[in-house]
């Protein structure tokens, strides 16, 4: 199995990019949508205002049975005992992410070529990231696209589960499945929808359409 946790969607919060709604109203809209993994990402607040938002987010993701990953923060991960932390490359390495987590914590790592998936294996990372599959306006200091030819290097020499991530959409959702991702992360797509749960049912629609 290559998929994180057994999850078909990575719900990812965003408040910018949320219509107005803060991440809480956001995710209780994801859950009842049922989404199964959600990253709580948030570049915008301080780490207290992450920690407050994080202390909601813990009870009702825990209350759900919903696997929650903390983006960006091992600190903060810790400290609201979430199931995962998910890193970048500039970030403290996997090794050390892991000697401070422990082994029973979900370690995400983002890459974006593949001596970066073998060494994010080699680090003891669970998942990578990989993207962004399409142009993204989500990330700031994103970079270039890696299309489907890192997919496709993914899918086929390596083995650790993986997310594909970037500028994926309902419409285009379709292709990034039948090219073997099972688990596929959406930001803007998912809070900036108008109504989370008919945005949710579409997506899962197309992604059963291989
Ligand atoms: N990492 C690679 S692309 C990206 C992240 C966090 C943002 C994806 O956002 P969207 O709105 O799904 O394109
Ligand atoms: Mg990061």
């Amino acid at each position: 199995m290559r998929s994180i946790a057994g999850a078909d969607i990575y719900g990812i919060t965003s408040e910018e990019h949320s219509l107005g709604r803060d991440n809480i109203t956001v995710v209780k809209a994801m859950i009842d949508a049922g989404i199964t993994l959600i990253q709580y990402r948030e570049k915008e607040k301080t780490l207290l205002e992450k920690y407050r938002q994080c202390e909601i987010l813990r009870r009702l993701t825990k209350d759900a049975g919903v696997t929650f990953i903390v983006n960006d923060h091992v600190d903060l991960a810790i400290a609201m005992e979430a199931d995962g932390v998910h890193v970048g490359q500039d970030d403290l390495p996997v090794s050390v992410v892991r000697q401070l987590v422990g082994a029973s914590v979900i370690i995400g790592l983002s890459t974006h070529s593949p001596a970066q998936a073998t060494a994010a294996a080699e680090a003891g990372a669970d998942y990578i990231g990989v993207g962004p599959i399409f142009a993204t306006q989500t990330k700031k200091d994103v970079c270039d696209t890696v299309g489907f030819t890192y997919l496709d290097h993914v899918v086929k020499m390596q083995k650790i589960p993986f997310v594909a991530i970037g500028g994926i959409k309902e419409n285009n959702i379709a292709s990034v499945r039948a090219r073997g991702a099972e688990t596929i992360a959406l930001v803007s797509e998912i809070v900036g929808a108008d109504t989370i749960s008919t945005r949710v049912k579409n997506i899962r629609k197309n992604m059963e359409n291989k």
